[in-house]
């Protein structure tokens, strides 16, 4: 074993996005790339000499090679220990929590989400600090400076640890640890769950299907769902992990995850339908007949969590990105919590979990999650559905109609235009950002436009300021559109436009998304001039 300094150069294009650095899987596999970025973490959160880190992915392709190259660069750079998960398999909730646990300073998640993968596909690697959490600007614009000005990095030549064993192994001066990736993860979700509730439940037949979308929660579903809450054996479906997802796209949402669909929207529907993403922090929740919207479940949650015993004191606060809907700010109002409105992304939630001004957190990108990790939590809040239906006891359509009834109806949806020109979707921005002060009072499709604004951020923790995060149309009534630029996409610009409108007519309350939808989706294409910027005549991906 030889300790060596590598000699290496800036590569363009190393900036961290939404949650970490993503990009296509050829290119993590270039000369020095992974190393380059890698080094810049290291150098950019003050070197690991005598740190401690945790280290797993979604096993998706060149999981098993970089998590190798992580480990000597780790011992390379005089870190002490670092955590993996046994076949270097960690769901970035249980990364959080297992960072959390063991009181790490920090940890690296390989993961690009919900992005496909393989060796044509997409790769990624970010950064998680010791809260568990996706490292705020200020740290990713330090190791994004590092990756500017970045002339060596140093690891230590030697032989691949066997990783397929729980157990300790010296690597040079760093001890690697090899771990259950599901047992702490899943006796987490013991304490805070009803388990003897819902175990009740699927002994009374309540039936399920869990697609774990050849991603990284199949191992984790099969030891919960079926293994300790009874759960009738195939009910996780899809639950061998493959580098290349099946050739899927592990997103769940009713586009990628359209057998679970058809199923629970046909005859032989079961009781309850979950799904969850490459890494396990995305969830989306269908009953039978009936697909509930994420911002719909952050709602329907924060009414009904006190229901599940580690929520049973009741919620300090809830917390959801702007673009999600405004269905929890009215359980919010109405419970006399605090509610607040943050950037897309779930690091900046981080501030708001540590303070303990909320406990509850969500996003329309179908991310819900507690202060239980500090992450979104996939399985988290199909096991928080469970526990609520198996104290209800009532259907999953049955309970969402109650919540609108109550609270009424936020109607949601959000449009994506794929892979447009970065610079025709820059200005169709540009140019609705320049025209938003003469929107106010004009009329589109109907509805007049009552406030049109960028939307900027304070933290309102640590005073930390994002600016540009996406610009906001508000109409009389109170529909919305807002326009957003995605921070995760790989290829080209992806534009995202989520859609709004508030009904509380109870004779209402039981439309097509779309329908209801319609005046707001013809209102924001005229305002954008969307098929002009994008040459489309309608969105690519309609959730
Ligand atoms: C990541 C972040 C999420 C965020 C999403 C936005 O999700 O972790 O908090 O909502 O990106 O994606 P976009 O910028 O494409 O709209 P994930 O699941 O990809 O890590």
């Amino acid at each position: 074993m030889e300790l060596i300094t590598v000699p290496t150069q800036p590569i363009e294009g190393q900036k961290p996005g939404t949650s970490g650095l993503r990009k296509k899987t050829r290119v993590f596999m270039g000369p020095h790339y992974l190393e380059n970025y890698v080094q810049s973490i290291f150098d950019g959160i003050g070197g690991v000499v005598g740190k401690s880190l945790v280290i797993g992915g979604d096993g998706r392709y060149f999981n098993d090679r970089a998590i190798q190259v992580i480990l000597r660069m780790a011992a390379g750079n005089g870190a002490a220990k670092a955590i993996v998960g046994r076949d270097g398999i960690l769901s970035t909730p249980a990364a959080s929590h297992l960072i959390r646990s063991r009181g790490t300073d920090g940890g690296l998640i390989l993961s690009a989400s919900h992005n496909p993968g393989g060796p044509e596909a997409d790769f990624g690697l970010k950064y998680n600090t010791p809260n568990g959490g996706p490292a705020p600007e200020s740290v990713t614009d330090r190791i994004y400076a590092r990756t500017q000005e970045i002339d060596s990095y140093r690891i230590l030549e030697s032989q691949d640890v066997d990783l397929s064993a729980d157990g300790m192994t010296p690597l040079g001066g760093l001890q690697v640890e090899v771990v259950d990736p599901v047992a702490s993860y899943a006796e987490l979700m013991a304490e805070l769950f009803d388990f003897e509730a819902i175990r009740a439940l699927f002994a009374t037949g309540f039936t399920m299907r869990f697609d774990a979308m050849h991603a990284v929660t199949g191992p984790y579903a099969l030891e919960i769902l079926e293994k300790r809450l009874g759960a009738a054996s195939g009910t996780v479906m899809n639950g061998t992990p493959l580098p290349d997802f099946g050739g899927g796209h592990p997103d769940p949402n009713p586009v990628w995850a359209k057998d679970l669909m058809e199923l629970m929207m046909g005859p032989d529907a079961p009781d309850f339908g979950a799904a969850s993403d490459g890494d396990g922090d995305r969830n989306m929740i269908v009953g039978r007949g009936l697909y509930v919207s994420p911002s719909d479940s952050l709602a329907l949650i924060a009414a009904q969590a006190h229901l599940a015993p580690g929520y049973s004191k009741g919620l300090a606060g809830v917390a959801r990105s702007m673009p999600t809907s405004g269905a929890v700010d009215r359980v919010a109002a109405a419970r006399g919590l605090s509610c607040h409105a943050t950037p897309t992304g779930w690091k900046f939630f981080g501030t708001l979990l540590d303070a303990g001004h909320a406990t509850l957190c969500g996003e329309e990108s179908a991310g819900t999650g507690s202060d239980h990790v500090r992450e979104k939590d996939g399985l988290w809040a199909v096991l928080m559905w469970l526990n609520i239906l198996a104290v209800k006891e009532i259907s999953v359509a049955e309970l969402m109609e109650a919540h609108w009834h109550e609270f009424g109806r936020n109607y949601y949806s959000r449009h994506d235009y794929e892979d447009v020109p970065a610079e025709r979707a820059a200005a169709l921005m540009d140019g609705l950002r320049q025209r938003l002060t003469t929107l106010p009072g004009q009329v589109f499709e109907g509805l007049t436009v009552k406030q049109a604004e960028q939307f900027d951020y304070e933290d309102p923790v640590d005073g930390s300021l994002a600016k540009n995060q996406g610009l906001v149309i508000t109409f009389d009534g109170g529909s919305r559109a807002v326009f957003r630029l995605s921070g995760t996409g790989t290829e080209g610009a992806t534009l995202r436009v989520y859609l709004e409108r508030l009904e509380t007519n109870s004779d209402s309350l039981l439309l097509d998304a779309q329908i209801a939808l319609a005046p707001v989706i013809g209102a924001a294409d005229e305002i954008a001039e969307i098929s002009r910027w994008t040459g489309r005549s309608g969105p690519d991906v309609i959730t």
